[in-house]
């Protein structure tokens, strides 16, 4: 089955009137979370009733967004929904244990799946599909559309979507960052998104807990490929001594990248004995969207991930080699630096 394009005028059709269930994928981040309430706000002004549920622990680095304490665990999520709204991700695999909400739904009683999203992935799903590589974030995608259909952005919502922006674009440092980027954060800030009072909720309110796993990581911190990959790992007792959850290890990769030198970046965290989570970065040349979806993840060209069956130890083996292979093959095409 291949998606229809969604239109702005279409999301506005299916949206209209219908019970809204809007999951955020797994592991939310910023733009994930932004976007999901921006929409629900729309919903509101479209007479239909939103549901925002959440399969992981929403973050609670986000809870000065307006409407943060209504998102939901999918298992106080009950009822009909006729409508079912992918942002910032495009697969079923992506929206965890909500999945379960979907699939319970009779025949015949199965919501429309309507997707908007910016990640380069071949697998899609859905009746309706808004793809686009080139926004930097989701948040760009829902602010044009709320803009074009006419919809209010008020200060709460606003600093959502600015969120979601700042946040995907590492606070307007990524190459994905470009002019429409600003001209649109831009237009945030005049509707009441306050830039620095973001950047210090996401960015300068870190738990202690937060810190210590990030110094225990860069202690472990190594290299291969003659400083070319640098990686750490972070096992369940690194967790427990430093009472830091999985959460806390988002964004350390980005440190390992900083290492002058290093092209691929990865950060390795044990989930259980059998399940690792790996996060990859690149600087310049690399796609690690293309090297995650070789252990069944994705993402972006310069920041990807998969979660992968196997120990911590199996798996790093098993991703520095492809790593290291994938880095030397994009070398030898004379397409590296
Ligand atoms: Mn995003």
């Amino acid at each position: 089955m291949s998606a229809r394009e969604l239109t702005p005028e279409n999301l506005r059709e299916i949206l209209s009137g219908s019970r809204v269930l809007i999951p955020l994928h797994v592991a939310p981040d910023g733009d994930s979370i932004g976007s999901a309430l921006a929409v629900a706000s729309a919903c509101r002004h479209l007479d239909s009733k939103p549901t925002v549920v959440s399969s992981d622990p929403v973050p609670t680095t986000y809870s000065f967004l307006p409407g943060w304490e209504a998102i939901r665990r999918p298992e106080r999520v009950g009822g009909q929904f006729d409508v079912l709204l992918l942002l910032d991700c495009s697969s079923l695999s992506r929206i965890g244990r909500v999945r379960e909400l979907v699939d319970r739904a009779k025949p015949g009683e199965r919501p429309l799946i309507a997707v908007v999203d910016h990640h380069r992935t071949g697998e899609t799903v859905g009746d309706y599909l808004w793809s686009d590589a080139g926004a930097a974030a989701t948040c760009e995608m829902i602010f044009d559309w709320m803009i074009d259909q006419g919809l209010p952005i008020s200060g709460g919502v606003a600093t959502a979507l600015y969120t979601g922006i700042a946040t995907d674009t590492g606070f307007y440092a990524f190459p994905n960052t470009s002019a429409g980027t600003f001209r649109r954060s831009a237009q945030l800030v005049q509707l009441g998104a306050r830039p620095h009072h973001v950047h210090q909720k996401v960015n300068e309110e870190r738990s202690m807990a937060e810190i210590r796993i990030l110094g225990r990581a860069l202690e472990k911190m190594r290299v291969a490929a003659g400083g070319r990959v640098a990686w750490t790992e972070i096992t369940r007792s690194d967790l427990t001594d430093t009472g830091a959850g999985t959460d806390d290890t988002e964004g350390i990769v980005n440190h390992l990248r900083s290492v002058a030198g290093t092209e691929l970046a990865v950060i390795f965290v044990e989930m259980d004995t059998e399940h690792t989570k790996v996060s990859f970065r690149s600087r310049e040349y690399l796609d690690v969207a293309e090297l995650a979806r070789n252990f069944g993840g994705g993402g972006h060209a310069r920041a990807a991930g998969a979660k992968m069956s196997g120990s911590i130890a199996e798996v790093r083996k098993r991703v520095i080699e492809t790593g290291s292979r994938q880095l030397r093959l994009r070398e030898a095409g004379g397409q590296g630096k």
